[in-house]
């Protein structure tokens, strides 16, 4: 039975020396503080000069980028494959005449790198997207006939509009033609003010806990409100988190657009795919949840055979400078243990038969 990781991100050497040759976020530097532990600054705001330089962002060790650390992590959390992805923010930021070209070069540099662990490694590529959708759409196309690469990750800009804008309409076609998932991911959270004038009291909690899953939940929903999923039937898109909060709150998305008087003039209640559809049909859930009562939400909204396993390493770390195991992936690990406890077999499809049958991997 094999264990497959598909939440799980690296931030490739040539990714890095582009961090760190930045001064704006997202960028990577060492503060006059601490000299020698260079930080990771990618969330907006976290460069805030009200945050003590040492607690901005967070100190980012070879675990973000040696590939040798992604598979000792494994071996220790018997992980057999990982379907590696490039971290948040991607390549949003770049400029778009920069972007083509580093989505090029990055995507090589991942796929070098899994042909280096035969069955241990696949990967997302990533999508040039501040760029025109020429592109983005001959990467698809590149990404499409590279062996290790089983999809591509975005976050939920789109092209700077967001999900529901028309304008990504040929990069949706382009993707559900070649058959490949989008791994949608958050990055951008909700505007800091709504984490109130104390928010650099409470570090990453609001942002990483509320903010990322609010900021999928929205996007999706935007997707199913533009008609997307009417538009796109087979688009495959694998929702981190367990999908946000959007298992949660699928019956009252429902219910609020049944009962819209504005959609209903305008003839967008009858004859659409309901989010229920889409989440059994078009929509896969990664198990990153932590805990049985998330994970549950997951399973019966999308079902056991649309769940897979991940980690998000190499974020939430252990704190105790001594921990081996990591706590957050053993949290997944027992939440499925939880869920699935008279069903052996179930849990062994969610921690790795369903990735190898969605992914094709190992073929
Ligand atoms: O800790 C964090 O900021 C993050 C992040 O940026 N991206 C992610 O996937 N997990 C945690």
């Amino acid at each position: 039975m094999p264990i497959v990781d598909i939440h799980t991100h690296i931030y490739p050497p040539t990714y890095v020396d582009l961090l760190r040759s930045r001064t704006t976020v997202p960028y990577i530097r060492t503060f006059p503080e601490a000299p020698d532990q260079s930080r990771l600054i990618i969330l907006p705001g976290e460069d805030d000069p009200s945050t003590p330089s040492t607690s901005r962002g967070r100190p980012i060790g070879r675990e973000y980028y040696d590939i040798a650390q992604k598979i000792a992590f494994m071996d220790l959390h018997k992980i057999d494959t990982s379907v590696i992805s490039l971290a948040n923010p991607w390549l949003d930021f770049l400029p778009a005449e920069e972007a083509g070209e580093a989505a090029q070069r990055i995507n090589d540099d991942v796929e070098e790198i899994c042909a280096k662990y035969p069955g241990r490694l696949y990967a997302f590529g990533t999508l040039p997207l501040s760029a025109p959708s020429e592109t983005v759409i001959k990467e698809i196309q590149r990404l499409a006939g590279l062996w290790h690469m089983r999809g591509v990750i975005m976050g939920t800009s789109g092209l700077g509009n967001g999900l529901d804008d028309p304008a990504l309409d040929p990069i949706y076609a382009a993707l559900e033609e070649h058959d490949q998932l989008i791994f949608l991911h958050p990055h951008y959270g909700l505007p800091t003010s709504v984490y109130g004038p104390r928010a650099n009291e409470y570090g990453h909690v609001l942002p990483l806990a509320l903010g990322f899953p609010l900021e999928t939940t929205i996007a999706v929903t935007r997707m199913l409100l533009s008609g997307v999923w009417d538009r796109f039937t087979k688009l495959k898109v694998l929702l981190a988190h367990s999908g946000g909060t959007l298992p949660f709150l699928a019956g009252r998305i429902e219910s609020c657009i049944k009962h819209d008087g504005h959609l209903k003039k305008q003839g967008k209640i009858q004859g659409r795919r309901d989010v229920w559809d889409i989440l059994k049909t078009n929509i896969y859930l990664d198990a990153v949840i932590y805990s049985e009562v998330g994970l549950k939400a997951a399973i019966d909204a999308s079902g056991a055979d649309r769940l897979l396993f991940g980690t998000d390493h190499p974020f939430f770390p252990p704190l105790e400078e001594d921990a081996e195991e990591w706590h957050s992936v053993n949290a997944n690990y027992g939440a499925i243990a939880a869920a699935f406890k008279n069903n052996q077999a179930v849990a062994d499809d969610v921690l790795g038969n369903n990735a190898v049958r969605i992914l094709k991997l190992h073929s």
